[in-house]
């Protein structure tokens, strides 16, 4: 990034961070970024949320619910018109209502809800904090990091990456096509357009349950939204051997100056319309997919989620000022899901989590923001019981797996109740994390962590004799005191 661009990025962003804070000492909002990548629970995690506040939900640990500090929660108009509100009434729906999982979605949305709540500190008069709640994929995030790549660099990073373990064979096509390229030969928009195209199939490959890699940038390839098949969209790495600038006219530029406009277009505005203007941030993480996938998922997992915290570093470096005030203080990470172990591994998938994101999170504690960790369950799908067989008593979780889920030979209905012991998590994570220095032996291939899928719950009574009807859910009140708790002191 030139000097430049960045002078006027800041000043731009100050100038708008000054009318925010304005506004902000009369009316006090929280903008919270959800994100993670695609399927990591972000839409299901902010239906649950905003539903147990708006309902009342059973959230113990939430101090200022569970004390009655909060009198009500309701939804309000969003603040920024361009962007999608999040459409919570028809996820509800689904979720509540059909007991169905909501579609994926594939682009950022916002929904604003206002809480009225009585101060801690016994103050008769009653308040009003502002959540405005920001969706938006993980894998934009990813992006960050070429904002300070060379297209030339680039390429170079992303070959060796798709020559390392798995990602060899599904990148086969794309590396026969590569082969076949010239990048100081005559730039041609049929042979960019099937390199792309190659190298995004790729992408998807690798993005499979099976392999379940997560680091893919870039991030629009994946979810292109409105942009597929524009030119900021077909470009792909090429071997470029010699370090001399590209010949005009030659492929290699052509690829270039694609790969600069999906900066410009895409990655910039991103950063400077919605990243940068975060307080604060919670990352979902499927880490048992990535479990279920073995340790190459793993590995990759940990680079990914590396990159995503070096981003809030380098977003508080890059982008904040003197004159806008701290930004993102407070980052979560939650390991998603929980509901698919029994609540004995509920701590050992945190600390897989921790362990997962520990050097990285020593980064952005020394940039100012608190980092915490949490296996959740926005939406508990199950219930626990201990299950005799034979001789042995074992701990089971209980629900409906979803019509069409598969265990052995046996397809579910979608109605029919089942047990399963869904296995334990090792006591100590880094047996699964492929560093226990202790073990003279290397990590386990793909643990059979399978997990089956499960219809949503139906919704729950609050006490059993009767009360409101809410969301069951693990840890949701912990996730919330601590992205929210001080704010409502
Ligand atoms: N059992 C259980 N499953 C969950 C939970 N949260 C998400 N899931 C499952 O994960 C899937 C993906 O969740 P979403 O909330 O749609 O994920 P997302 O991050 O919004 O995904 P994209 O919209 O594709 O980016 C759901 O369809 C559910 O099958 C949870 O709390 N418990
Ligand atoms: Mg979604």
């Amino acid at each position: 990034m030139s000097w430049l661009t960045t002078i006027t990025e800041e000043a731009r962003l100050a100038a708008r961070a000054l009318v925010e804070y304005g506004g902000n000492l009369v009316h006090p909002t929280v903008r919270l970024g959800v994100t993670g990548l695609s399927g990591s629970g972000k839409t299901v995690f902010i239906t649950a949320l905003v539903h147990n506040l708006l309902h009342g939900g059973r959230l113990p640990v939430f101090e200022a619910l569970d004390s009655g500090r909060i009198a009500r929660a309701r939804l309000e108009p969003q603040p920024d018109d361009a962007v999608p509100r999040f459409d919570y009434e028809n996820h509800v729906k689904a979720l509540a209502d059909a007991r169905l999982w909501p579609q994926s979605t594939r682009q950022i949305s916002e929904l604003r809800l206002a809480i009225d709540y009585q101060s801690a500190r016994g103050s008769a008069r009653s308040r009003t904090l502002t959540l405005d709640i920001v969706d938006y994929p993980g894998e934009w995030l990813l992006d960050l990091p070429l904002l300070e790549t060379s297209y030339a660099a680039w390429s170079a990073q992303a070959i060796r990456l798709s020559r390392s373990g798995p990602r060899t064979e599904l990148a086969r096509d794309w590396h026969a096509h590569l082969k076949t390229l010239d990048a100081q030969g005559d730039e041609d928009e049929q042979q960019a357009l099937i390199a792309a195209r190659l190298f995004t199939d790729y992408l998807r490959a690798c993005r499979t349950e099976r392999y379940a890699m997560s680091l893919l940038p870039p991030g629009r390839f994946l979810m292109p939204g409105d942009l597929a098949g524009s030119p900021a969209l077909t470009f792909a790495p090429l071997e470029i051997a010699s370090k001399d600038a590209s010949r005009a006219g030659s492929l290699a530029a052509m690829m270039e100056r694609r790969f600069e406009a999906y900066k410009d277009v895409i990655v910039r505005p991103f950063f400077r319309e919605h990243f940068a203007r975060l307080d604060r941030q919670i990352v979902l993480v499927d880490a048992l997919a990535a479990l279920n996938a073995g340790p190459a998922a793993i590995a990759d997992l940990q680079s990914a989620l590396a990159a995503i915290l070096a981003c809030f570093r380098a977003g508080r470096r890059t982008f904040v000022s003197n004159l806008v005030r701290p930004r993102i203080d407070r980052i979560l990470f939650a390991a998603t899901k929980a509901d698919h172990l029994h609540h004995t591994s509920h701590d050992r998938l945190e600390r897989v989590l921790a362990r997962m994101t520990e050097r990285a999170i020593e980064g952005a504690k020394f940039s100012g923001a608190l980092v915490d960790v949490v296996a959740m369950a926005a939406v508990r799908a199950t219930r626990e019981a201990r299950v005799t067989r034979g001789r042995e008593t074992l701990p089971s979780i209980i629900g409906v797996p979803v019509a069409g889920e598969i265990a052995g030979s046996e397809i579910f209905d979608g109605t029919t109740e089942i047990a399963v012991f869904p296995g334990d998590l090792p006591e100590n994570p880094d047996s699964l994390l492929g560093h226990d220095a202790a073990a003279a032996k290397p990590a386990p291939a793909a643990t059979d962590y399978r997990f089956i899928r499960f219809r949503p719950p139906a919704l729950e009574r609050e006490h059993d004799d009767g009360g409101k009807l809410t969301l069951p859910h693990i840890r949701l009140d912990r996730a919330l005191q601590f992205l929210l708790g001080d704010k409502l002191a």
